[in-house]
């Protein structure tokens, strides 16, 4: 496949409410989108950066910069482009992921729809259909969180994970518990907002009965999540450090994470993420699919990955609704707190260019082969 064009779309989607976390609050998501023209077939990608580096160091306008300036032209360049070469194609720029896997996407996208392949059974997907948890976000309120995890039993997820961070951790966890019962699947995330230093406090955790804890410490620090692996019963799981199948192996062989959330943007792409899956299940580490508020294009591509096999705990796949009143492909819907398996080529999605269009806060920049 050779690519002649990758136009870059950067569109504003209203949130249904406001997403905070322990590094900020979210109104709307501002995404970059990659639109692929090959001589064989078209693909379409997203880019999980948000618009600033709050997450990650990456970010949109990071994002566009190394994908027009350093990216696009090494696909430009190829002679034959493959998603399964991409890492060796994208070798010379260090890092940025999240650039690299809207491109891979994009590209994964193209080849599947020319030869008819769903990304499913591209990935080895075992499954037709997801179970599916819910991020909540931190609430003004504990009545009000409680109201929100209401509707979201409601509507059948299967799993509840909270946002903590210092000041908004224990007693809302608890009340949480209380609320939904001793059987009921609960977990956090921290998205990095403590130190080694908040440790003891941490353990008081293990009086809600979760099932894991989510990213306590600074991406770089592994030592503090072993330490807090043994010193708490709750299982501890890594989300912004691991980027790649080496510190996943490191991470597990040190006892830093007993289960592992696995991003496909925050790793460099769905074969990575495959490749992530891999190591894992060798190793008899369970792994779940997380989210970045994605729009159907990802979202479609997560659900895919999520019908792996060691894929055994319910990921942040929600439905459409969960953010988006109106959604960039046709919507994810909850069936009994599943998604089901697109079986189209590619994504098997298709993309609403006039919501495209629409939504745009910059005019399309078309890259084109020289
Ligand atoms: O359901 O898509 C979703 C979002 C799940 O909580 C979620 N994502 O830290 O995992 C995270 C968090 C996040 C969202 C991180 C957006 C960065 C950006």
């Amino acid at each position: 496949m050779k690519v002649d064009s990758i136009t870059l779309h950067r569109i504003a989607m209203p949130l249904v409410r406001p997403f905070e976390t322990s590094f900020g609050r979210e109104t709307e998501r501002i995404v970059l989108l990659v639109h692929l023209v090959t001589d064989a077939a078209e693909g379409w990608g997203e880019c999980v950066a948000g618009s600033s580096p709050g997450y990650s160091s990456e970010y949109v306008e990071g994002c566009a910069h190394v994908i027009e300036h350093h990216l696009a032209p090494l696909l430009f360049d190829a002679a034959e482009v493959r998603a399964e070469d991409l890492d060796r194609l994208f070798a010379p720029v260090v890092g940025h992921r999240m650039a690299k896997a809207a491109l891979e996407a994009a590209v994964l996208d193209a080849e599947l729809r020319a030869s008819g392949t769903s990304f499913a059974r591209r990935l080895g997907a075992v499954r037709t259909e997801v179970d599916c948890g819910v991020s909540v976000g931190i609430s003004p309120t504990i009545d009000q969180l409680l109201d929100e995890v209401r509707g979201y039993v409601d509507a059948g997820y299967r799993r509840i994970k909270l946002k903590i961070k210092p000041g908004w951790d224990l007693e809302p966890v608890r009340r949480v518990r209380e609320r939904l019962g001793p059987d009921a699947a609960l977990q956090v995330d921290a998205n990095t907002a403590y130190t080694r230093g908040d440790i003891a406090h941490l353990q008081h955790l293990d009086e809600s009965n979760l099932l894991l804890i989510e990213q306590p410490f600074d991406e770089e620090d592994i030592a503090s999540h072993v330490l807090l692996a043994r010193a708490i019963e709750t299982p501890v799981c890594l989300d912004e450090s691991i980027v790649s199948v080496g510190v996943t192996v490191d991470a597990i062989e040190r006892g830093a994470t007993s289960i592992v959330n696995i991003k496909p943007g925050r790793v460099g792409g769905y074969l990575p993420a495959v490749a992530i899956h891999d190591a894992c299940l060798a190793r008899g580490i369970p792994v779940w699919c997380g989210g970045m508020l994605e729009t159907g294009i990802g979202r479609a591509m997560n659900v895919a990955l999520a019908a792996l096999p060691g894929f055994a705990l319910p990921g942040d796949t929600s439905a459409s609704d969960r953010y988006y009143a109106e959604d960039l492909t046709e919507p994810f819907v909850l069936n009994d707190g599943r998604l089901t398996v697109p079986t189209g080529p590619g994504s098997g999605v298709t993309v609403r260019t006039e919501l495209v269009r629409a939504w745009a806060v910059q005019p399309p920049r078309l890259l084109k082969r020289q």
